[in-house]
């Protein structure tokens, strides 16, 4: 339901009381939470966006049901799923999007304190958001190891394997080599759990791109101050966002909204600055 009461921290629930607080001296630590939308104008489709979705694009795939590709129990009879979506996701094909420079330029200015991303894409690093400032929730293709004795396998190898979809082996146990990207049913890597305290420390909450059906990660909208102003960025409304007085939706494309942002903020050419350096 949609909280009726005046915002206590914004002016009003729109884009330029957004601005004005980001403007301000209360607005120091900025926390983001991304989605698959923020690369879905790289190229890179999302799960659920009716159509042009993954999931509405894996018949092709023979999968019992769309999640399965992503089902460690499925993936041990069947790996080859997994293997031809990664070559489709491969890291390194795509270019990050306005969104990621954005994100970026929160860190340049001083005001982002944590990334928190779903995306196994890892567009936020190749957009040059230092290291230190992201928190890959689901992992990603950056390292891999093999499912059954966890031995880990060699980057080079792995990286041919999916350019081939031929499917890697463990050299010692022939197990199948799985990228550390987390399954359904897997725990989230440890650097999540010790971040996720951060989140009282949040002055401004924004979360872009992501329909906030997979849990843990949706459940961190909720773990911010009620006095922390939460923005929405997104093509539908998702999750409770509205529940609180100081929640904004802006909905529409993230790279058309982010754009407007960052020219009310007059921050217009730093953005496009680090967009040509991507
Ligand atoms: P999702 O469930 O597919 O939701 C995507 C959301 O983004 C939807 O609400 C869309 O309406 C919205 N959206 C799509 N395009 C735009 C756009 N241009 N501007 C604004 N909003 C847009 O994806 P989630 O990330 O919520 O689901 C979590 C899964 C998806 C994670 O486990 C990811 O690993 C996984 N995933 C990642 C990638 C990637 O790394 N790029 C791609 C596909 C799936």
């Amino acid at each position: 339901p949609i909280n009726q009461g005046n915002p206590k921290v914004l002016k009003a629930r729109d884009l330029p009381s957004v601005v004005q607080y980001i403007e301000s001296s209360a607005c120091e630590n900025v926390m983001l939470m991304l989605g698959a939308g923020v690369s879905t104008s790289a190229g890179i489709p999302d799960f659920r966006s009716p159509e042009t979705g993954l999931y509405s694009n894996l018949q092709r795939l023979n999968l019992p049901h769309p999640e399965a590709v992503f089902e460690i129990n499925f993936f041990r009879r069947n790996p080859v799923p997994f293997y031809t979506l990664a070559h489709e996701l491969y890291p390194g094909k795509f270019r990050p999007t306005i969104t990621h420079s954005f994100i970026r330029l929160l860190a340049e200015k001083k005001l982002l304190h944590t990334c928190f991303t779903q995306n196994i894409d890892t567009l936020e690093r190749r957009a040059g958001v230092p290291d230190e400032k992201i928190i890959e929730a689901h992992g990603s293709f950056a390292t891999q190891r093999c499912i059954d004795c966890q031995r880990p396998y060699d980057d080079a190898k792995m990286k041919d394997h999916i350019k081939r979809k031929a499917i890697a082996k463990c050299d010692s146990c022939q197990g199948f080599i799985k990228p550390d990207i987390v399954f359904f049913g897997e725990g989230l890597p440890s650097a999540f759990a010790r971040a996720v305290p951060n989140l009282r420390k949040a002055d401004l909450l924004i979360v872009i791109g992501t329909s906030l059906t997979v849990h843990p990660f949706a459940s961190l909208t909720g773990m911010v101050d009620e006095s922390c102003p939460r923005v929405l960025i997104n093509m539908e409304r998702v999750g409770d966002f509205g529940s609180r007085t100081d929640d904004v939706i802006l909905l529409g494309k993230c790279d058309e909204i982010v754009l407007e942002l960052c020219q009310s903020l007059d921050w217009e050419k730093d953005l496009n600055r680090l967009w040509e350096l991507t």
